[in-house]
């Protein structure tokens, strides 16, 4: 937009503000169109706005004042920074990529490698139409949305619903509650959320103010894998081989993986900021099997926002965040101008366990008249198995219960304890098997490895559908013994598999303590819940004591996370009330802990008023 007309179009804007709010009134038309305006333009955020012809009726309008306006209104449109709408297309299909210098097809939305921006504000309900035009079953999932009463179109694959097919769509509601900040969606099949994923912009509602100043700008920040093979590849061969997958060759920001690795130089993302600005970074985990420290040189980063929920403020020099998790954090501009790295790199707590450990960059690069230097240096982060630095920052988070729509409750009426465990099964007669010594590799939880049913266990439960579930997950961990001892055998606890669900009555009050064990290797353990967010009212390393660790729990004002990391040979615990009928998938989102099993089910109960109670499904639910 040329600069010159800014001044004019934004005391215009603000002399017909009055009745842009009229017509805010009067929109009943189907393609809601929000504005928000950031770049140069110092305009406030208007709210869900329809653009209604009869706009022009308004007496105060002139004819001379019309045609102005129609400018005004398209130029707009340009450069919006955040525009909101209540309906998506994604259409599923292969895309030619090239990384590291080597190109392969991948599975994106609309082409796109991370996929598109959904921008929504608080509460509001959105449609995404999918279609899959790939090659593979996929299913979406909306990653921190809590969709109350509609599980139909949550996303995993055989919990929820049976995969798209190729040449088949879905139509998904996404139901917005509470959330605000930042969420994301991703694929929930096999390996596809490698490169299937997106980041969801949730503002507050109307002239409900950010708790924080507002920033000038948004800005994606996507972390992720990238293998040079197949990922499905990479999934089929670990599947077949019993081993743990191949490790990715590159972590990328917004799909790149930056300066310091071969043939990506010139794509590196570069953030361009001016000094004495503020900047939301609105951050993504995407990657499938790593927890990462990322910090900015020079910058402190203060986190605002967490799983699409304010927190109270938290500047630190590295931010840790797990696969899973998102951040709102506030990177100021306040340094000289220059050229920054921004970076990241895995926290990797197991022992022995091989891991990516390169280093992904972008560029914080500083508009103003300055030669920048031919090499940058490294911001400082901490080494890749620092479990101190890590459970500092995890532990150091607060929730913002003024924000919070939900008190963390005191009386639990549903109480469950459950290890989180990597395990091993005994290698079948006559195949080979790369695990530990020749075995599986597994994982479970409370000894039960999940088995994925072929078909979803939403549908059995609404349809009474027998043999593809069954009851009864355990509440306590079957064998107790010392799960953080140094030295246990791998074959102490064989898991047993099965599809064990946990039935809550609509209303109870849950809380879980994760236990981590130290069984075939001790390891962080990303828990994720769909449906709800969850208060982490406490962590701990070590074995949980249920006599004296919960005096020290946070009631006050613990964060509300969708997913919670349970430190390595360490424990966390939530609370949450089930108060959203359906079935609930719960799982570690390191995506390989995924495949082997370290999951479960929550079916929640429906309630007796008509608004506690699941309706039925959608009439275009995916076939199996
Ligand atoms: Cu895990």
């Amino acid at each position: 937009m040329p600069g010159v007309l800014l001044p004019y179009i934004y005391a215009a804007f603000s002399q017909t503000h009055m009745l842009w709010d009229y017509a805010c009134t009067r929109v009943n038309s189907h393609a809601a169109i929000s504005l928000a305006y950031a770049s140069t333009i110092k305009w406030k955020e208007v709210t869900t706005l329809d653009f209604p012809p009869n706009l022009w009726r308004v007496g105060i309008i002139t004819g001379l004042l019309k045609p102005f306006l129609q400018i005004l209104w398209w130029f707009s449109l340009i450069g919006l920074s955040s525009q909101t709408r209540s309906h998506y297309k994604f259409v599923v299909r292969e895309a030619q990529y090239t990384r590291l210098c080597s190109t392969k097809s991948i599975l994106t939305v609309n082409g796109k490698f991370p996929g598109p921006t959904i921008k929504v504000h608080r509460g509001k309900t959105i449609f995404v139409n999918v279609y899959n035009k790939g090659n593979y079953n996929i299913t979406i999932h909306w990653h921190g949305v809590k969709q109350p009463r509609n599980a139909w179109t949550d996303g995993p694959a055989y919990i929820t619903q049976c995969p798209i097919q190729p040449g088949m769509k879905f139509r998904q509601k996404l139901v917005f509650f509470y959330e605000e900040g930042t969420i994301w969606w991703h694929a929930h099949s096999d390996w596809s959320r490698a490169t299937v994923h997106g980041v969801i912009n949730v503002y507050p509602t109307k002239n409900t103010p950010y708790p924080f100043p507002k920033p000038h700008a948004d800005i994606p920040i996507i972390f992720g894998e990238w293998w040079t093979n197949d990922v499905n590849e990479v999934l089929r061969q670990s599947v077949e081989t019993g081993a743990a997958p191949n490790i990715s060759d590159a972590l990328t920001v917004n799909g790149q993986p930056g300066d310091l690795y071969p043939c990506s130089m010139p794509e590196t993302f570069k953030l361009n900021v001016e000094q004495g600005r503020t900047y939301h970074l609105r951050v993504v985990n995407a990657a499938m099997n790593l927890i990462l420290f990322f910090s900015v040189s020079q910058h402190k980063l203060t986190v605002v926002g967490a799983d699409g929920m304010f927190t109270r403020p938290l500047t630190r020099d590295f931010i840790c965040i797990s696969p899973g998790q998102t951040m709102d954090v506030l990177l100021h501009a306040n340094q000289e101008p220059n050229h920054y790295y921004l970076a990241a790199r895995a926290y990797s707590s197991g022992l022995g366990i091989g891991f990516d450990n390169t280093t992904t960059t972008a560029r914080v690069e500083y508009s103003a008249n300055y030669t920048p230097p031919s090499s940058l240096s490294l911001p400082y982060l901490p080494n890749f198995n620092d479990t101190r630095a890590a459970f500092d920052f995890i532990t150091s988070l607060r929730g913002l219960p003024e924000r919070c729509p939900n008190p963390v409750p005191t009386t639990i009426t549903t109480q469950i304890v459950t290890t989180v465990s990597v395990n091993t099964l005994p290698c079948p007669k006559g195949r080979t098997c790369r695990g530990p010594n020749g075995t599986i590799l597994a994982a479970s939880m409370n000894n039960i490895s999940f088995q994925t049913p072929n078909t979803d266990i939403l549908k059995a439960y609404y349809y009474h559908i027998n043999g593809v579930f069954k009851t009864g997950f355990p509440r306590f961990p079957p064998f107790m013994f010392n799960f953080t001892a140094d030295l246990l055998p791998i074959t102490l606890n064989i898991p047993k598999q099965g599809t064990k669900v946990n039935v809550l009555n609509y209303g109870a009050s849950v809380e879980i303590v994760f236990q981590g064990t130290n069984i075939a290797a001790g390891i962080d353990h990303p828990m994720h819940l769909h449906g709800f967010s969850f208060h982490v009212v406490g962590y701990g390393l070590g074995n949980f004591n249920r006599s004296k660790d919960p005096m020290n729990f946070n009631l006050v004002d613990p964060p509300y996370l969708n997913t919670v990391i349970v430190p390595v040979n360490g424990w966390a615990a939530i609370r949450f009330v089930a108060s959203n009928p359906g079935v609930w998938f719960m799982h570690c989102h390191l995506e390989r802990h995924q495949v082997w099993g370290m999951e479960t089910v929550f079916i929640v109960k429906n309630g007796k008023a008509s608004n506690e109670t699941l309706p039925p499904p959608p009439p275009d639910m995916p076939p199996c």
